[in-house]
């Protein structure tokens, strides 16, 4: 698959992606369809990934998506073309490497969910690092209502968000998680009224460019591989990767700055 949109004739880009300050911004930005996911669309955003893990300037991204909707999902009216790519070689072809990319992203992601997240778009959503939610915002497990599966990671991330029976419950009813019920579960870690929610995420995100990066990237490969090692694993791990952060010129800024009383300048060496 190509990486580079513009090979693979994309005539209007849906997924704008912004670097300022060190804050990369993804906007999936097909408003009139609620942002649901084209193959276009998905190439797109899986190019936007790629670009910023190999961007050193890039300290913290966010995901969100432009008008009233975060993600409708999958495109349904796509479905219905002919000839539509078997659902199985859609989810490894081109849903999979997105979650890969955004779980393998060494920079931590912040989702900013304007608006409902349904389908895979709640699979991105939860596939962030962390999220916060505008006021009218809502995760919908809609896979049920069209006969299908949940996907693109939902039954991994869901039980880990919100706990195993919560997990079944919102699984198989599909029901409908309102903004204020997504932070009381844990799925969001705030809600803020629609017109705040930009500045909020970004101030989460420069939170996190002031933190040292090799230290962040290791934090979010120790907490994701926690989930399938046991505790003795976890402990090993958590050494190695200390050993590493504690060689690197990040740490002893750290140790400087905090002598000298200062903010630390962070570098990512
Ligand atoms: C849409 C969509 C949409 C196209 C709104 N597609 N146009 C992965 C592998 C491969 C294939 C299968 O699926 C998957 C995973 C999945 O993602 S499955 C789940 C797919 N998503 C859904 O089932 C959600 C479908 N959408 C809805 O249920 C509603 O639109 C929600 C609840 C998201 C929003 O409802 P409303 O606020 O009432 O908006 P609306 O329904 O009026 O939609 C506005 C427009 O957006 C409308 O177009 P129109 O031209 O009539 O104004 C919709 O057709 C379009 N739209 N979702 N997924």
């Amino acid at each position: 698959m190509p990486d580079d949109p513009a090979a693979a004739g994309v005539a209007h880009p849906t997924v704008r992606s912004e670097i300022d300050g060190g804050i990369a911004t993804i906007t999936l930005d097909r408003p009139e369809a609620l942002n649901a996911l084209t193959i276009p669309m998905k190439t797109e955003l899986l190019a936007a990934f790629r670009s910023i893990a190999r961007d050193r300037t890039v300290r913290a991204v966010v995901l969100t998506g432009a008008g009233r909707a975060f993600c409708a999902g999958q495109d349904l009216k796509e479905r219905l073309e002919p000839d539509p790519t078997p659902l199985a070689v859609e989810l490894r072809e081109r849903y999979n490497p997105i979650i890969r990319a955004m779980r393998a992203l060494p920079q931590p992601i912040v989702g900013a969910i304007n608006g409902v997240a349904a389908g895979a778009g709640a699979s991105l959503a939860f596939a962030c690092d962390l999220r916060i939610a505008a006021d009218g915002a809502s995760f919908v497990l809609a896979f049920g209502r069209i006969g299908l599966v949940p996907d693109s990671g939902a039954t991994w991330f869901l039980p880990r968000l919100v706990g195993p029976a919560k997990a079944a419950e919102l699984a198989l009813l599909g029901s409908t998680v309102s903004a204020v019920d997504a932070e009381r579960l844990g799925i969001v870690v705030k809600v803020v009224a629609a017109d705040e929610l930009p500045d909020e995420a970004r101030a989460i995100a420069t939170r996190l460019t002031e933190l040292a990066p090799l230290a962040l990237a290791h934090t979010k490969r120790a907490l994701e591989r926690s989930w399938s090692v046991g505790l003795d694993d976890a402990l090993e791990d958590e050494a190695y990767r200390q050993g590493i952060a504690g060689a690197s010129a990040d740490h002893a800024e750290g140790l400087a700055a905090f002598l000298d009383k200062r903010p630390p300048r962070f570098t990512g060496e």
